[in-house]
């Protein structure tokens, strides 16, 4: 059965598509533009009432159920599961992978997240903002090097859903002003992470919508202004 991906090329979205081309399960990309608002179409709402991408329809999850998730983190630990496969069998590499996962989804993200916005979108620059953000930007950075100096990948020896989650936030680093070559174990992962072709053909899915140059008004309202804080 295919499972249904609601989704965009953002590093949000490349962590499903990635995992799905890892795991070769059968999929479907429902493409949602949220550049054009359609994250609030209310067959969107229906599955997500965080209206953000990506988000999945399973009509075949556990006992024939049928599953919709929102939320990158759950959906990697729920196709993980379902296969059997990326995450570590042994038990203690198990929770060092939904540790790691964790810290993607609690700091990495929204930090690497807020310092793009700051930097890149904000209509006036802010030094306090880009400042803070920059060096959590740098710190998280930090703390990935001394785990990868220590371990192949972030949960151990094996690969897993917490670089699938981490790699689509490291890469591109010159958008957060980072020099790889100043974080070599993490330059390391990320080049034979990137050499992965599940890895090349997950971030291709969608690529062709791939946002480039400065925001237009209509994309800047949808996404930072009063259709976003809408009550739905
Ligand atoms: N914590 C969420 C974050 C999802 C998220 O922020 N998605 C962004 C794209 S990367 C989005 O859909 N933005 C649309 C909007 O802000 O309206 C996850 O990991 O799934």
């Amino acid at each position: 059965m295919t499972i249904e991906v609601w989704s965009w090329p953002t590093p949000n979205g490349h962590k499903v598509h990635i995992a799905l081309e890892e795991l070769e399960l059968p999929y479907k990309v429902v493409p949602v533009n949220i550049g054009k608002g359609e994250q609030f179409r209310p067959e969107f709402l229906a599955i997500t009432p965080n209206h953000r991408i990506p988000a999945i329809v399973d009509p075949e999850g556990p006992d024939g159920r049928r599953v919709e998730l929102f939320e990158s983190g759950a959906i990697l630990i729920y196709l993980a599961e379902k296969s059997g496969r990326l995450m570590p069998s042994d038990p203690v590499e198990r929770y060092k992978a939904l540790q790691w996962l964790m810290f993607q989804m609690g700091g990495v993200g929204p930090m690497f997240g807020q310092y793009n916005h700051f930097a890149a979108y904000a209509p006036e620059k802010i030094p306090y903002a880009t400042e803070r953000y920059g060096n959590e930007v740098k710190r998280l950075h930090n703390v990935l090097e001394k785990r990868l100096s220590q371990s192949e990948y972030l949960a151990g020896k094996d690969y897993s859903i917490a670089d699938i989650a981490t790699f689509p936030w490291v890469r591109n680093p010159d958008r957060r002003d980072i020099d790889l070559a100043e974080y070599p174990a993490v330059k390391r992962w990320h080049d034979a992470i990137a050499a992965r072709p599940a890895v090349q053909r997950g971030v291709a899915v969608l690529s062709e919508n791939q946002r480039s140059g400065p925001m237009n008004d209509e994309e800047r309202e949808l996404l930072f202004g009063k259709t976003q804080y809408q009550r739905r």
